[in-house]
């Protein structure tokens, strides 16, 4: 090679490099979501249970801004999934139950999944783990740059202790690095680890505590089976519910034959076992980001799809649009967001899609159901004036405000509950012609001509 060639290269490597700085400087920020699948309020940071222990997420939360009245849209993984994704309501696209996948559902045939909005707008995107319920496939493939890989598993041969189906627990495997869970979590620390040419939006979708409860031995053992608190389930409670949506619904197992073929502590310990092993893969997960190039220019976003009953109001797992069931840990972190304040705004998981367009600068998207949190994200106390709308199986839907939850059914019955003296739900006020204009002003934000339903898993 001659001099001018030499001269020639070092000047188009100095170009190559002052580009990169450039962009480096210009460029938006990364944005790395992680998804729990079936975590209720049980973390330290939104009280939900007192003796739960999840160290790295509320740490995390600490970090930044804490949404501890966030709800979800639909009560069950696949339509929660897909409505977070779209940023469209349920009753835009009409999936209100487990089932149709999001490829499948004719309205969000034009309707850019966030990742594909994020990729389309100069993102790298990587995604493992359960994020959607059926997955980045058919169309949706093109939305995923680079696959982190699997969740959940492995499971146990045997059933350990509950008589078939989907709902055993026990300790399982030997270790965390036989957890599928773990695997996912090590392979997006590693990602995070590395430098990116352009900026990137990491999906990673932890399985625990979904059921089966299986995680190792030593998460076991951070619970005492005979000390821990149970829920607060009184019989009684049951008597002012509307007969509708209570149990004729319901395809898990009722508390009575948890109590009769189960153990009640058993299970309780299982789950906050498992809650405490979802935590610490997001303290993997944070350790790989927090100790690789990208920390500075990192936006961090925490969900579950929905909450999860173990025994409240006689029931068990999801579907109902009660606290336990819409209530979901949501927290955001990232440079220019002050730390440690909560906000106690009721917000809804639709408004994943618009805050994280606003805070990378990507241009408006106008057609999405949620609403950025951009100033709940600079104040703690800015108000979010729209109600929160949660709904679960065509026609029944719940209202959640900063104080309220007014929930209506199908055949017209309904529930009121008073969040500022009863957090539990126990009483239930719908019957005191008191609150007439109360419940009139909060049915006002469920929605007239909802989109009908859609049903299964259409193959397209
Ligand atoms: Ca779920
Ligand atoms: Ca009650």
């Amino acid at each position: 090679m001659n001099i001018s060639k030499v001269y020639l290269v070092l000047f188009l490597v100095g170009l190559l490099l002052n580009t990169n700085i450039v962009q480096a400087e210009n460029r938006p920020p990364n944005v790395l979501m992680i998804c729990i699948d079936d975590l209720n309020d049980w973390i330290g940071c939104l009280g939900g249970h007192p003796d739960v222990k999840t160290p790295h997420m509320d740490q995390l939360a600490t970090q930044g801004r804490n949404f501890t009245n966030a709800h979800c849209v639909v009560p069950v993984c696949s339509p929660s999934r897909v409505c977070i994704m779209s940023g469209l309501h349920a009753t835009t696209h009409g999936s209100y139950d487990l089932g149709p996948s999001y490829q499948s559902i004719p309205r969000l045939d034009n309707a850019p999944c966030m990742q594909a909005y994020f990729k389309s707008h100069g993102y790298t995107t990587l995604a493992g783990g359960k994020v959607l319920h059926h997955g980045f496939t058919d169309y949706l493939k093109d939305a995923i740059d680079i696959n982190l890989g699997r969740h959940g598993g492995p499971r146990p041969k045997k059933q350990m202790n509950w008589p078939g189906g989907a709902w055993d627990w026990g300790a399982f495997p030997d270790t965390d690095d036989q957890m599928f869970d773990y695997q996912l979590a090590k392979n997006a620390a590693d990602a995070l680890g590395k430098q990116y040419d352009k900026p990137f939006f990491m999906s990673v979708g932890i399985f625990r505590p979904h059921v089966p409860m299986f995680v190792p031995q030593k998460w076991f053992d951070l619970y005492d089976r005979e000390k821990i608190t149970l829920p607060k389930t009184p019989l009684a409670d049951l008597d002012d519910l509307p007969p509708n949506f209570n149990r004729r619904l319901n395809i898990e197992p009722t508390h009575a034959e948890v109590l009769e073929k189960g153990d009640w502590r058993g299970m309780v310990q299982a789950y906050l076992a498992c809650v405490s092993f979802a935590d610490m893969c997001v303290g993997e997960i944070m350790d790989g980001l927090n100790n690789g190039p990208n920390k500075e220019n990192t936006i961090v976003v925490l969900w579950s799809d929905h909450g999860f009953h173990l025994g409240e109001k006689q029931h068990w797992a999801k579907r109902t649009l009660w606290e336990e069931s819409t209530r979901t840990p949501f927290m955001i972190t990232g440079s220019g967001i002050p730390a440690n304040k909560a906000c106690e705004e009721a917000v809804s998981l639709l408004d994943i899609y618009p805050t994280l367009i606003d805070l990378c600068g990507l241009p408006k998207y106008a057609a999405l159901d949620g609403i950025s949190l951009t100033p709940q994200l600079k104040d703690h106390t800015a108000i979010r004036k729209q109600p929160v709308l949660t709904s679960s199986y065509f026609g029944n839907h719940a209202v959640r405000t900063k104080d309220w939850r007014y929930i209506r059914y199908a055949d017209g019955a309904e529930e009121l509950y008073d969040h500022r003296v009863d957090s539990d739900e126990f009483t239930n006020l719908a019957k005191d012609p008191k609150y007439n204009g109360l419940k009139k002003e909060l049915a006002g934000s469920i929605p007239k001509n909802a989109a009908p339903e859609v049903k299964g898993l259409i193959k397209k």
